[in-house]
């Protein structure tokens, strides 16, 4: 779009960011989508659970989005890492996730589960009192929130292979678990540090075995994991995140071009719906070398989504271009439940308050404004 010519509002609303896709097998009204955001309150004394009213208002209030990312929901107890996250292992998770799926589509949305283990980014206070797991010993500077205030993680154990399968079986259970509860697909956590990051990148993978070593190895777990879902709810319900070269959580990797090309490849083999790139550092600068998006974008087949640190007019350019399918949104969607109509009319945004992303009760989580709709 030429930066000298204003475009007129009706130009705007034609743009393709607003137009109707199909991600996958999933048809979404807007190219808008919701990333996924820890809000922590899930019921956390009753076993994790999502579904409070609270947390039906939140995801009803956002259902102008195309499609809503779920807060990560831990595939079991070992993978949770915050306070009050939900999970998405036992049946009564499983219902409490129904009543808010039902509340999105009832509102004309789409909504799909990322489903998240958190490896070694736990502490025994969070995780039932077990000692972390990673693919090796290595302990990351890392704190964790928890009830008795900040602390320091400690050394992870590294997982044997039988336990990997066990844990690559978690996910299959978290995706079959999604759809039963009425989710449209799921997104896996492949990003921020977590246990799959953990795996494809060499900072934290120091492995002789099968899963460490090569682009080709570290990718192992993320590929089985991909497999085991995509077998279960079909490949075309399946997203990945993926954060190649964010700092995030303590991680790095000496060559993320040869790491995550390696990956990118073998996810556009597989057919998957997605990938989900956080381009840059999560939630800060976007230049940060070491990968290529573009020719990510270029060599997956599959619907691109890109996010971190996009504004109106850059969503809008990136979807024009083609540079990406569709654009997530995060912090700008916590304080403005209806971001699609603002974007749609260049209306001013809410700003979000961070100190209330994480507290329990409707405070900042479903008391930011929305326009007066009747203009
Ligand atoms: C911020 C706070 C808590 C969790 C991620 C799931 O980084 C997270 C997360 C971010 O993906």
């Amino acid at each position: 779009m030429n930066a000298s010519v204003t475009p007129s509002r009706e130009s705007i609303e034609q743009a393709k960011l607003f137009q109707p896709a199909r991600i996958g097998d999933i048809d979404v009204a807007n190219r808008i989508v919701m990333a996924p955001l820890t809000r922590s309150r899930a019921d956390e004394a009753a076993g994790d659970i999502p579904g409070s009213n609270l947390n039906i208002e939140y995801y009803r209030q956002r259902s102008n989005a195309g499609l809503i990312i779920s807060e990560g929901t831990q595939v079991s107890p070992a993978g949770k890492g915050y306070m009050a996250t939900p999970g998405i292992y036992s049946d009564a998770q499983v219902e409490g996730w129904k009543a808010i799926t039902r509340a999105v589509h009832d509102a004309g949305s789409k909504i799909i589960a990322q489903i998240w283990h958190v490896g070694r980014v736990t502490h025994p206070l969070l995780n039932g009192g077990q000692q972390p797991i990673a693919p090796s010993a290595i302990k990351p500077d890392v704190v964790a929130y928890t009830h008795q205030g900040k602390v320091e993680v400690p050394e992870p154990r590294a997982l044997s292979v039988d336990e990997i399968r066990e844990v690559v079986d978690e996910y299959r259970r978290g995706a079959a678990n999604a759809i039963r509860a009425g989710f449209d697909g799921v997104e896996i956590h492949g990003a921020n540090g977590y246990l799959i990051d953990q795996f494809l990148r060499d900072g934290a993978n120091k492995r002789t075995d099968a899963y460490g070593g090569s682009p080709e190895n570290r990718a192992r777990f993320a590929l089985d994991v991909v497999d085991a879902v995509a077998q279960e709810i079909g490949a075309g319900r399946v997203g990945i995140r993926l954060s190649p070269v964010t700092p995030f959580n303590d991680l790095t990797d000496s060559d993320p071009q040869a790491t995550f090309g390696y990956l990118v490849e073998q996810l556009n083999q597989r057919g998957i719906a997605f990938i989900h790139f956080i381009e840059g550092a999560t939630g800060g600068p976007r230049d940060v070398p070491g990968f290529d998006f573009a020719w990510a974008r270029r060599t997956f087949k599959g619907t691109y989504i890109a996010n971190n640190g996009y504004d109106r007019q850059m969503a809008i350019e990136a979807v024009e271009t083609g540079r990406a399918d569709a654009v997530a949104f995060g912090r700008l969607f916590i304080s403005n439940p209806d971001l699609v109509h603002r974007l749609r009319q260049g209306a001013p945004l809410n700003a979000p308050n961070p100190q209330t992303f994480y507290t329990p009760g409707p405070a900042g989580y479903i008391d930011y404004p929305a326009l007066n709709q009747a203009a």
